[in-house]
């Protein structure tokens, strides 16, 4: 059967506050504080229990071999010896926002009828930018069926791709035909726009799009200005719901014109900016929500507890909720940690439309592995990082070694040996 299947990144060992990502207001603000690798990662998992609870597929991708030694070597450094930032940029734990690993066509947009998969280059932040070659790795092991599955390569530098965090799909259901989204920027003010309109584009032609239902769509200078750095911060949509921002978009009118003629059957739920502003939004990630469709069918939006604590969004939310609008339940959950690095519960996840059964099952999870691989976190992950111990004077060497087996002792729980070998 078609369903729709979220993975998500597992939270790595070596997740840090190191205030890589400029643009990202809350990865900025939180820079040099220390984190807690253990705890958000067992956030990530009672994330995935819920949505189980839920009755959704969940699934599961793995932390990346950190620090990258190949990409420091490529540097003809270590990580003994690499400067500091370098360093930091080589630990970074970033894999975990699965929303940017790869754009998900399904099945039935693409002209072949197989789902198309393109990993993220993502080109414009150094410590990101060297994720692509161990998420194709491991997508080419979940989704290794090439009756079912077409892998493409990243776009080429310079053309800034960021996955399925500036992708959305609108469709009846979601094994039906759809419309898709590619929201591109041009330009954020002080803040780079990462998603570039040559990188959707050519996105849309490898994934064989039906140009009449292919939207490109230019996100407001402003939302990325205001800290909207992909647009899952400003924008969700699932099945017939595109949940928006008024500022998401360049030029409102035309984006809702052309989504509205093309998908005449699409329900917009928008938030007027006087009701939640843009800054609320950013701060609260009210639309960096889960929406997603249980089998009781009951649409349903899954937001941090920040968005619940925010004094206006959970105003607007009551006042949809009475309203008796197409969004019909409400789930909150606690992603603090991810949180405090610019990751919301959409960011963790990347969405697959497909049928489970043709997907690789180490990479599928239900609550008796979950609870496994609780246990090896709650062994294995270091309780807290220090930024010092990686940007220091000198680096925290033995940190380096319970990084490395904390993964190790994963990779073993799961099964999955291929990828031992950085
Ligand atoms: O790329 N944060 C990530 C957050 C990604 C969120 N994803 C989506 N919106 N889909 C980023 O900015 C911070 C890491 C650091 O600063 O160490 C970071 O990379």
């Amino acid at each position: 059967m078609t369903t729709e299947i979220n993975f998500d990144g597992i939270v790595g060992p070596s997740h840090n506050f190191a205030g890589l990502s400029h643009g990202n207001l809350a990865a900025t603000q939180n820079a040099g504080t220390v984190s807690y690798p253990r705890r958000a990662a067992l956030e990530g998992l009672a994330k995935m229990r819920a949505n189980l609870a839920l009755g959704l597929t969940q699934g599961i991708l793995l932390p990346h071999d950190r620090p990258n030694r190949r990409w420091l070597a490529a540097l003809s450094t270590d990580y003994a010896h690499a400067p500091p930032l370098l360093r930091a940029q080589a630990m970074s734990a970033s894999a975990m926002w699965a929303a940017n690993a790869a754009t998900v066509s399904p099945a039935s947009d693409t002209t072949d009828g197989r789902c198309h998969i393109t990993a993220a280059n993502l080109v414009t932040m150094p410590h990101r930018s060297h994720e692509a070659r161990e998420t194709r790795r491991q997508l080419a092991i979940a989704f290794a069926d090439p009756a079912h599955f077409a892998h493409h390569a990243p776009i080429p530098a310079p053309f800034g791709d960021e996955g399925a965090a500036n992708h959305m799909r609108l469709a009846p259901t979601h094994g039906e035909a759809g419309i898709e989204l590619f929201v591109f920027g041009r330009s954020g003010g002080a803040f780079p726009a990462r998603q570039s309109r040559e990188a959707s584009a050519a996105i849309a032609r490898a994934h064989g799009l039906d140009p009449a239902r292919t939207l490109f769509i230019e996100q407001s200078n402003v939302a990325i200005g205001a800290g909207a750095f992909h647009n899952d911060v400003v924008a969700v949509a699932n099945e017939r719901i595109l949940f928006v921002h008024e500022q998401a978009f360049a030029d409102r009118e035309a984006a809702h014109a052309a989504i509205r003629q093309a998908a005449p059957w699409a329900d917009i739920v928008e938030v007027p900016a006087d009701a939640v502003s843009l800054a609320d939004a950013v701060a609260s990630y009210l639309f960096n929500a889960q929406l997603v469709t249980p089998p009781d069918g009951a649409t349903t939006l899954i937001v941090p507890v920040e968005a619940a604590q925010n004094g206006r969004v959970a105003a607007w939310l009551d006042r949809m909720r009475a309203g008796n609008g197409p969004i019909r339940r409400i789930e909150t959950v606690d992603v603090r940690q991810s949180m405090a690095n610019g990751g919301g519960p959409a960011c963790l996840r990347l969405r697959v439309v497909a049928d489970a059964r043709t997907i690789d099952p180490r990479f599928l999870v239900d609550p008796a592995k979950l609870e496994r691989i609780a246990e090896v976190i709650t062994d294995h992950w270091p309780e807290q990082i220090h930024p010092g111990q990686i940007i220091g004077p000198k680096p925290d060497l033995a940190l380096v070694d319970s990084i490395d087996a904390a993964r190790r002792a994963l990779i073993d729980l799961l099964g999955i040996p291929e990828l031992h070998d950085a």
